[in-house]
């Protein structure tokens, strides 16, 4: 566990007590503060007592009394649809809102770092989709080069929960909007957007708002390096404003597909070929077709992402490419989990929008694809030009039919439930097909999470083609 001393002798409310807000509970506490916890779940509340957290109400104006800070949760409204009654209570106060993540950059750099001769860094990586493929890309490949380094943030382990970082070493950090909005302190050395799409819409009132929170990780203070995502004009747009003329190298541009001009410092991939483009010359070439772990185009900008920031962090491109060849993958993304009679089976449950969904659909071809869920405000208009490769859809979720609809003329079933869809899927697949899970939705209508419902595909079907077909 890290712990920082920002608010020793002071006294502080954390709001919401899941991974996040125990995490930099405990942080606070251990460096000096007066912490008191509050969640609006009666278990979370038991559980933060028994690790002898002080529970205590703070939604009314009175609990604001003496606070010098109230630290929030990500899955916690702070603005919109509507801010949590505690936060508006801290704003009608004065106290100060901020998170865990805001928390950390404040505290980052200790005395004792004066020892070290190389000072620990931070990459940060947000974006719409791509965010943990790149973030654990980019840690794979430092570990795989003997670099000191740890992952956490938005995938899953609070920052808190991280060891405090060695001489020389690198925290890598997934960041979500909901934790870019609101962090005070936000002062990565390397910050990396992977691209933009619509994406979590209620909670910053639009696209606007959702790009206007992303960008804030490029703000302040400016990172070292930044590394961005051209194939949106939001990236174009950022790049062009943090650069000071096309051959600063702060920026390196990455670009799927399309060859960069200019003078600048730029990683594409075309082709299944990763290139560095710098000061107009092609300085390395990695082949990426065999790297059955990074499959698709939108993998390949992962791939160029990651590449950027491990050379922004001074290793070389053949340190790279054997971290790239050797990443395993994440669960739950584009991962190929079985394989029968020439049809391979493919979990990409995380695919919860359909610019994800859209890029899983170009990555294969022949595809039985099983889709839906709840849907995202927004539609599913990024998915028309994606349908060519599709041979059926199976439609799950509980409002199938309506998600059915927005499909055209492609074929379908509807099949509500995921035995049902998988169970029709692997009857109909034809030597070639690829069966598909790639939602295009969330998947709260049915499952707890993207995950259980990635694992339940999984057992459908080990249960249909036995367990033998499993890749470990
Ligand atoms: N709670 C309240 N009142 C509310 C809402 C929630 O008290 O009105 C309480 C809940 O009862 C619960 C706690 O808040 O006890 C949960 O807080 P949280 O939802 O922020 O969950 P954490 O466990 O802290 O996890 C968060 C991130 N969750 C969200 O952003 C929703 C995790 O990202 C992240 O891994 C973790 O911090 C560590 O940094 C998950 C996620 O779904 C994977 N992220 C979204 C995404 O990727 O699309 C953004
Ligand atoms: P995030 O953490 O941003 O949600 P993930 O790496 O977990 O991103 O991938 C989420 C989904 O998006 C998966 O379905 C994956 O196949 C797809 N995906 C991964 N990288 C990209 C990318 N660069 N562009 C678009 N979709 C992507």
């Amino acid at each position: 566990m890290i712990s920082t001393d920002l608010y020793a002798g002071q006294n502080v409310a954390v709001l919401g007590l899941g991974r996040t807000g125990l995490a930099v509970a405990q942080a606070l506490q251990t460096g000096g503060a007066n912490v008191v916890v509050w969640d609006d779940g009666a278990a979370a509340r038991d559980r933060a007592a028994a690790q002898g957290l002080t529970v205590q109400p703070l939604g009314r104006a009175e609990d604001m009394d003496g606070l010098s800070a109230l630290i929030t949760s990500p899955g916690i409204a702070h603005l919109y649809p509507q801010p949590h009654p505690a936060i508006a209570a801290a704003w009608a106060a004065g106290v100060p809102v901020d998170n865990d993540i805001g928390v950390f950059f404040a505290s980052f750099g200790r005395q004792d770092w004066i020892e070290f001769d190389r000072s620990p860094k931070v990459v940060a990586v947000t974006g719409s989709n791509g965010k943990s493929t790149c973030s654990a890309l980019i840690h794979h490949i430092l570990c795989a080069a003997g670099r000191p380094a740890q992952l956490g943030g938005n995938i899953g382990r609070a920052v808190f929960d991280l060891d405090p970082p060695q001489n020389g070493g690198v925290i890598v950090l997934e960041l979500s909007s909901y934790q870019t909005e609101l962090a005070r302190a936000l002062t990565p050395d390397i910050a990396v957007l992977t691209n933009i799409s619509p994406d979590h819409l209620d909670r910053h009132a639009g696209l606007g708002g959702y790009f206007a929170a992303k960008r804030r990780l490029f703000a302040e203070g400016g990172p070292d390096h930044a590394v961005i995502g051209m194939d949106e004009l939001e990236g174009q747009f950022l790049a062009n404003q943090l650069s000071q003329g096309p051959s600063d190298e702060r920026v390196i541009r990455i670009y799927g597909g399309r060859k960069p001009f200019g003078a600048g410092w730029a990683i594409f991939a075309r082709k299944g070929f990763l290139v560095e483009w710098r000061k107009g010359k092609q300085l390395a070439n990695i082949d990426l077709r065999d790297f059955d772990n990074l499959p698709g185009a939108h993998n390949h900008q992962n791939a160029c992402a990651a590449y950027a920031a491990a050379r922004a962090l001074g290793l070389g491109p053949r340190q790279i490419e054997a971290g790239l060849r050797s990443f395993a993958g994440l669960p739950h993304r584009a991962q190929k989990i079985a394989q029968k009679d020439g049809v391979i089976a493919v979990n990409d449950s995380k695919a919860t929008n359909p610019d994800s969904a859209a890029k899983a659909l170009a990555a294969f071809s022949r595809i039985r694809w099983i889709c839906g869920g709840l849907e995202k405000d927004g539609g599913l208009g990024a998915l028309q030009g994606s349908l060519g490769s599709v041979a059926k859809a199976y439609v799950i979720g509980r409002e199938a039919e309506k998600f059915a609809l927005q499909l055209g003329q492609t074929p379908l079933q509807i099949c509500t439930t995921m035995d049902v869809a998988v169970r029709a899927a692997l009857q109909d697949a034809q030597p070639g097909d690829t069966v598909l899970l790639s939602p295009a939705a969330a998947s709260f209508d049915q499952y707890d999470n993207f995950e259980t419902r990635g694992d339940d595909f999984v057992q459908q079907v080990a249960s249909c083609w036995g367990d033998d077909a499993l890749i470990q």
